[in-house]
């Protein structure tokens, strides 16, 4: 190798290595726009992990159901369960037709989490809760 494409070569590797990085990113903003609401878990709505990257970009229940019903949200995956937690799809999200108009303005709860569900309480109510018994 010559001497000049050698020293060029770690900036050329982390230029590759970012621009893999940006299209993960975007591919997720893209899927994510898919669904009726994603303000409140944002990817960890189909990763396992808030924040995806290439090394790991693996999908929970629920984003494997997504892409198995061809990367759309409608009415066969708001009537699933993907975490078997007991409430649809629709619910959590807060698009129960799957029509694409939901109900809510932040999900109810994330279909990806079997220890999240519209029953448990959000940080924030916890907080209100607590410091209501601290008073
Ligand atoms: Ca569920
Ligand atoms: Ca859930």
């Amino acid at each position: 190798m010559k001497p000049e494409l050698k020293k060029r070569a770690p900036v050329v590797f982390l230029l590759c290595i970012s621009l893999f990085a940006a299209g993960t990113i975007l591919s997720t903003e893209e899927f994510m726009n898919k669904l009726p609401v994603h303000e409140r878990f944002r990817c960890a709505l189909c990763h396992t992990t808030s924040l995806p990257d290439p090394s790991n970009k693996g999908l929970n229940t629920f984003g494997t159901d997504f892409v198995g019903n061809g990367a759309k949200w409608d009415q066969t995956l708001a009537n699933l369960d993907s975490d078997g937690d007991g409430y649809k799809n629709g619910l959590e999200i807060g698009d129960e037709d799957g029509d694409g108009t939901p109900s809510v303005t932040r999900e109810r709860s994330n279909p990806g989490d079997p220890l999240g569900t519209p029953s448990s309480l959000d940080e924030h109510t916890w907080g209100v809760i607590k410091k209501l018994f601290e008073e």
